[in-house]
């Protein structure tokens, strides 16, 4: 499980729409990064990196007055497993930069979705920060949405346990994303 070179890598972008099918199909919503040039700001091109899941931090916007909160996924850092290709079980033609945001243990929304996994309110157009950190595994094309589920969902504990982490880079891309602005 060795890192490319390039990571970690740091995106500034916007959350945009895709197909639809994370939450609806897998019970996993995915952010979907725009990837305009006029758009997004990375620290190393993303199309360096090898195709594939990544484990890493993400942040959503900044909170207004009145959607402030605890429970709320704005303004929060969130653990998030990453995938970056072309989805092979789906065939897609583009490449998509996708992270999952994970809630932490005990929060509400942390098993809310149809598959036991976070489902926040939808955040379409928010600014979104984003530290890719590792690499978890190659994306692979499965037969059965239950088999890319079960794969999806160890990416998700190995997120979890990855991001414990007290090293160095692990404490300073996670303080980039708390404080990054736009
Ligand atoms: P799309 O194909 O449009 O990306 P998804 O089914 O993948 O659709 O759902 C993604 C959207 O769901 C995100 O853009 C965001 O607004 C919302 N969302 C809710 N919870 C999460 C989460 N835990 N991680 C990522 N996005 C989430
Ligand atoms: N899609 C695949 O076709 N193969 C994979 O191995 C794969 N692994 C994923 C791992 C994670 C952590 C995430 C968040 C997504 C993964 N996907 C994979 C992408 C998934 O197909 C996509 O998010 C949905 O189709 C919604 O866009
Ligand atoms: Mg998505």
């Amino acid at each position: 499980m060795s890192n490319p070179s390039q990571l970690p890598i740091r995106m500034i972008s916007r959350v945009v729409r895709g197909f639809g099918r994370g939450s609806k199909e897998l019970g996993i919503p995915t952010a979907n990064v725009c990837l305009e040039n006029d758009v997004l700001r990375c620290s190393v091109d993303y199309k360096s990196l090898p195709t594939g899941i990544y484990w890493g931090f993400a942040r959503i916007g900044e909170p207004s007055d009145n959607e402030a909160g605890a429970d709320s996924v704005l303004g929060h850092v969130h653990i998030a497993a990453i995938s970056i290709g072309y989805n092979p079980t789906y065939n897609n033609k583009e490449l998509t930069v996708e992270p999952h945001l994970i809630a932490d243990s005990q929060h509400p929304k942390r098993h809310a979705s149809s598959t036991g996994e976070t489902q926040f309110q939808n955040f379409y157009e928010r600014t979104i920060f984003l530290s890719v950190l590792g690499y978890l595994r190659p994306e692979m094309p499965f037969e059965g949405l239950e088999k890319l589920i079960d794969a999806i969902k160890k990416d998700i504990t190995d997120s979890i346990e990855l991001a414990k982490s007290t090293d160095p880079s692990v404490i300073s891309e996670r303080n980039w994303v708390e404080t990054a602005s736009a």
